[in-house]
């Protein structure tokens, strides 16, 4: 992409209604928009990272089995009124009714409408085990949307549905989904911990979310600081080993860690002192289990393998994808702007051309934007006649690991400069080394 032809609205000042960095940075850098109170466009460079995000997530679930479909976002009030949730989700729940007078809802879930799918297309126990996903837009009603896409009323949510025969079952997928989550904010560069948490609307006894710490962060957390310092890595999963999803559970949640809605002081005091960690964290996801809570209250059923009709083990699994863009921003920045990871940069690499009409600087770029591009990566080509220092102030606000700048008095001596953006260090290098460089760290 070239800059000059791109939509990039990066704005001067720092915006004075903007509480946090990240919503401050997301507003900066010309990635949202918003529409109305807790309601943002996604401006293009946002919408870039948001399907990054995505992505990452859809690998993740299909990695670990899970299947992807489309629900609705508009759905009927009959089917809430079934599990009892139409009047629960009190004012939260944003109420429409259609031109024949038919209640409708914006869903802020989607348990009733897929346990709705299942009830009429699964009859027998021999189609379990089955977990069904969506990436979807959802709407709460919240009562203090802030931080912008933080704590947004319209949010991206990744949301799975699993059922299974017995309670047994049900926890492996819940375990799976654990292990999956680990996966997922490892790849996006975010420490997130899973930790003991309250059901609240969703139901049921077994839930951790998954907190991110940041000061700006709205939950208040407990934790052993051993927690910490555990990472998944790259190990080799199999996702239909029960007791390999079960090892890895019990290595990331046998550690105290704790919201406050669970937090146990006397348990927590086991903890040695210099361990003991009292901060604040982002919630990225939820995973919950929750029985036969909706299966029962709606009949979703399956014959057993006595013959007899026996109701499903459910559990819902969440990740908070447009929250997730906050998140890493939060986690990830300088006072010059954002540092995006190298797995969901809305562009690889940054080229800034110093002297924009010099004959060699364009033809210099031209070549590394075309070398990229043919290597399979996204360059974003700053070919503004702009001076220097804003080329450079845009590129940091915008946060590409990777910058290639090109000047005449470098092309004298046959180099181009390599900058990463995380430690500001620069490299003198041709421009074919700084291209196998950059290609080399996407691994592509
Ligand atoms: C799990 C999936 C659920 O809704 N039902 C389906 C379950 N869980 S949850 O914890 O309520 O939400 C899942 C994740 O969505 C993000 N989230 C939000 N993001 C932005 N703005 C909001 N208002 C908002 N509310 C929830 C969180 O990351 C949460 O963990």
């Amino acid at each position: 992409m070239r800059l000059s032809r791109y939509f990039l609205p990066v704005l001067k000042e720092t915006p004075s209604d903007a509480q946090i960095v990240s919503h401050r940075l997301m507003l900066r850098a010309g990635m949202i928009k918003q529409a109305s109170s807790g309601i943002y466009s996604w401006l293009p460079l946002g919408y870039k990272v948001l399907n990054n995000i995505k992505r990452i997530v859809d690998e993740e679930q299909e990695r670990a089995g899970h299947i992807p479909i489309l629900m609705p976002t508009i759905q009927s009030a009959d089917l809430w009124r079934e599990s009892g949730r139409y009047d629960d989700f009190g004012d939260e729940m944003l109420r429409i009714s259609d031109r024949h007078g038919h209640e409708m809802l914006y869903g802020p879930t989607n348990e009733e409408q897929l346990t709705d799918i299942f009830r009429s297309h699964v009859s027998s126990y021999k189609q379990l085990p089955l977990t069904l996903y969506q990436v979807q837009w959802k709407f709460r009603d919240e009562r203090r949307p802030r931080f912008g896409i933080m704590r947004g009323r319209e949010f991206y949510m990744k949301d799975g549905y699993n059922f299974d025969l017995t309670k047994e079952d049900a926890l492996h997928a819940y375990n799976r989904h654990l292990v999956s989550y680990l996966r997922t904010y490892e790849r996006m560069g975010l420490q997130a911990i899973p930790m003991r948490a309250d059901s609240g609307a969703m139901g049921g006894d077994d839930t951790h979310e998954f907190l991110v710490l940041a000061d700006t962060g709205e939950s208040e957390v407990f934790y052993d600081s051993a927690v910490t310092e555990l990472t998944f890595g790259d190990r080799d999963i199999d996702y239909g080993d029960v007791a390999q999803c079960q090892a890895v559970l019990e290595e990331f949640t046998s550690k105290y860690a704790r919201t406050d809605e669970t937090h146990d002081a006397a348990l927590f005091e086991e903890v040695p002192e210099e361990r003991r960690k009292v901060a604040r964290g982002i919630e990225v996801g939820q995973i919950f289990y929750f029985g036969t809570k909706y299966s029962e209250k709606m009949g979703a059923t399956v014959q057993g393998p006595d013959g007899k009709p026996t109701p499903v083990h459910m559990g819902s699994h969440g990740i908070g994808v447009s929250r997730l863009l906050g998140a890493i921003i939060e986690a990830s920045h300088d006072d010059k702007g954002i540092i995006w990871p190298e797995g969901v940069t809305p562009f690889h690499c940054g080229i800034v051309n110093l002297k924009q009409g010099d004959d060699e600087a364009d033809a210099a770029c031209e070549s590394l934007y075309a070398q990229l591009t043919h290597a399979g990566l996204e360059p974003l080509y700053d070919d503004r006649k702009e001076r220097a220092g804003g080329k450079f102030a845009t590129m940091d606000l915008i946060g590409l690991p990777w910058r290639i700048t090109v000047g005449p008095r470098g092309l004298k001596n046959g180099v181009v400069e390599l900058t990463s953006r995380k430690t500001g260090e620069s490299e003198d290098l041709t421009p074919e080394a700084a291209v196998e460089r950059v290609v080399g760290i996407y691994n592509l």
